[in-house]
């Protein structure tokens, strides 16, 4: 499998955590989002739509390029799934699709590259406008999560929550915002923080983090 992805990307560090999760080997494919190599036609042929990540897979001889990192969850999930991402009720299944969601369609959008440049171009001050979106999905998080919090998100296992809460509160850093205001989500981060495989995820681990 190739993952092209970028070391900062919120949605690349999702995949390179369930990847590194599940224990799969991948190839590393970094995609400069600053050199806007998202939008250079190889890459736009892998993902129309322009963004990261992408997972390269091969299945029965034929190559695929999947988008979309909940996709590539599913994906992973019902190909992998002997280390699962996901609770075994279905209620539970749902609850942590709920928290991926929140953080996927209720918060990332609002902070995503190509957001931001527009709010720019437009006059918007662009940062406080995604911190206060940023403040508002992690205020409904932190009170959704304490419904089912244990050690993680959800329970005392890793989940798919998980995989999208610590790229989340590493990017609401990146914004400025005080994630110490969400006390129950900082813990669960720190609890993640401790594992060897979201270690190994970490956007400063990766070959193409550059510093500051
Ligand atoms: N919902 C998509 C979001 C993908 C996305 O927004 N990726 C961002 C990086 S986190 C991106 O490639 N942005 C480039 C741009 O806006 O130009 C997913 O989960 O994969």
């Amino acid at each position: 499998m190739k993952l092209f992805n970028y070391w900062r990307s919120s949605s690349s560090y999702r995949v390179r955590l369930a990847l590194h999760f599940k224990g799969l080997p991948y190839e590393y494919v970094p995609v400069s989002l600053i050199k806007g190599e998202q939008h250079e036609a190889l890459h736009r042929d892998r993902n129309p739509a322009g963004y990261v990540p992408v997972l390269e897979v091969e299945e029965g001889g034929v190559t695929s390029a999947i988008s979309q990192s909940v996709a590539i969850f599913e994906y992973l999930e019902e190909r992998y799934p002997e280390k699962p991402l996901l609770p075994r009720s279905l209620v539970g299944r749902a609850q942590v699709r709920a928290m991926v969601e929140l953080i996927n369609s209720g918060i990332q959008p609002f902070h995503n590259l190509s957001t931001l440049n527009h709010l720019k171009a437009l006059g918007v001050d662009e940062k406080k406008w995604a911190a206060h979106f940023i403040d508002l999905g992690l205020e409904g998080l932190e009170k959704l999560a304490s419904k089912h919090a244990g050690t993680f998100s959800f329970g005392d296992t890793f989940t798919w929550a998980d995989c999208c809460l610590v790229p989340q509160l590493f990017g609401a850093r990146r914004f400025g915002g005080n994630v110490e205001k969400f006390p129950l989500l900082v813990r669960v981060e720190q609890a993640c923080l401790a594992l060897p495989h979201v270690q190994a995820a970490r956007p400063d681990a990766q070959p193409d983090a550059t510093p500051g």
